[in-house]
């Protein structure tokens, strides 16, 4: 199932907003074939692992971190394919809590004479696929707050630079982040600020860049900023009607999606702009700040888990930013809470991670 997992892994940012799966075929002590789930809308894990078999051996066991599907989609149902093969045994991590599968192809593998043993490594399978779950189960994006900080929890100096905070490790791992979920998210100061490229820079042949998804209420961002003059197809930009009907055309016309939200506390609705992206087939976004936009997407209760770097320097300064700004949580009582806290290393920095109680 380990195997399975790490197979999975390879469609990261790839498959969305489909799952990442991966599938193993043992006879014995023998791995006769592997598969995943590649690009979104391709062949499954098991129809792919399956495609280079006539008839699997009596003892083959299959092991797969999704149950296999029994609905035809893009591509046909997998539950049949495992049973026309001749597999007698399937070991799987997670059920599929996809309305149209959730629990039916398990049903239909155990009709049909297959053993089915379910629940294997299932906190593993689950955690692979916490973007997938939470989509599919409630319509909404699986949100990742990340967020770079030093030890006395600055996220940039008096003068704004905060290139860089954190060493090379840390910064690998960041994109390798961009680069699994489907978008990357952060407020139009953070823009005007670093004008950041929000894409992936890493050393491999084929890369997929997350979408840029810029909340700018007044539409202030700078026509020559980077996220409208490379590759502009991959942003969008979410406004309000406070915005400048002629400055929000330039911005059409340079390439970018434009999103039209509500107002809300007098800044773009963002769980109105949510359900519009989620409504795009978005499943996931990265949130990279800054520290106004953090402390809204707090508040409303639109974020699943935080990935905050620390790293082992110190800047001081009353007036430097801290990741989560805004009007603040005045009583200690209302704080919000993180669950299931762990921390690692990454080169020189440390890694605290967590989901935030709803
Ligand atoms: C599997 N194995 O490798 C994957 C599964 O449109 P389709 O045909 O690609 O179907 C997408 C749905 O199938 C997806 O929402 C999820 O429920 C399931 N994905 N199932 O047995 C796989 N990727
Ligand atoms: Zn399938």
């Amino acid at each position: 199932m380990r195997r399975a997992i790490r197979l999975a892994e390879k469609g990261a940012g790839r498959v969305n907003p489909n799952p990442m799966v991966g599938a193993v075929l043992v006879s014995g002590d023998r791995i006769l074939a592997q598969g995943y789930h590649r690009r979104f809308g391709g062949p499954h894990a098991e129809a792919e692992l399956l495609s280079s078999i006539i008839t699997a051996p009596k003892d083959a066991i299959l092991f797969v971190n999704l149950e296999p599907c029994n609905h035809q989609g893009k591509t046909p149902p997998c539950a049949p394919l495992i049973v026309e093969k001749g597999i007698r045994k399937v070991v799987v991590g997670t059920i599929d809590p996809d309305p149209l599968v959730n629990g039916k192809g398990i049903s239909y593998l155990r009709d049909h004479g297959v053993d089915v043993e379910a629940g294997i490594l299932s906190d593993d399978c689950r955690t692979l696929n916490e973007s997938f779950i939470k989509f599919r189960t409630t319509g909404m994006p699986f949100v990742v707050l990340k967020w770079a900080m030093t030890l006395d929890g600055k996220i940039a100096t008096v003068e704004n630079a905060s290139r860089w905070i954190t060493g090379e490790d840390a910064r690998k791992e960041v994109h390798r982040m961009r680069q699994k979920y489907s978008a990357v998210m952060v407020g139009v100061n953070t823009v005007i600020a670093d004008d950041p490229l929000l894409n992936v820079r890493l050393r491999r042949n084929e890369i997929d860049h997350p979408l840029k998804v810029i909340t700018d209420t007044r539409c202030r961002i700078p026509l020559e900023s980077k996220v409208l003059t490379n590759d502009p197809q991959l942003t969008i930009l979410a406004v309000t009607d406070l915005a400048d009907k002629i400055k929000v055309k330039e911005v059409e016309r340079l390439g970018a999606q434009v999103v039209l939200c509500p107002v809300k506390y007098g800044r773009v609705d963002l769980d109105f702009l949510m359900k519009s992206i989620a409504a795009m087939g978005i499943d996931s976004v990265m949130l990279e700040g800054g520290s106004t936009l953090t402390f809204s997407m707090l508040r409303e209760k639109l974020v699943d888990k935080i990935v905050g770097f620390v790293a082992p320097k110190i800047i001081g300064g009353s007036t430097a930013p801290s990741p989560v700004g805004g009007e603040g949580i005045p009583v200690m009582e209302d704080a919000i809470e993180i669950r299931e806290w762990k921390t690692r290393s990454v080169g020189e920095d440390i890694v605290i991670e967590g989901y935030i109680v709803k």
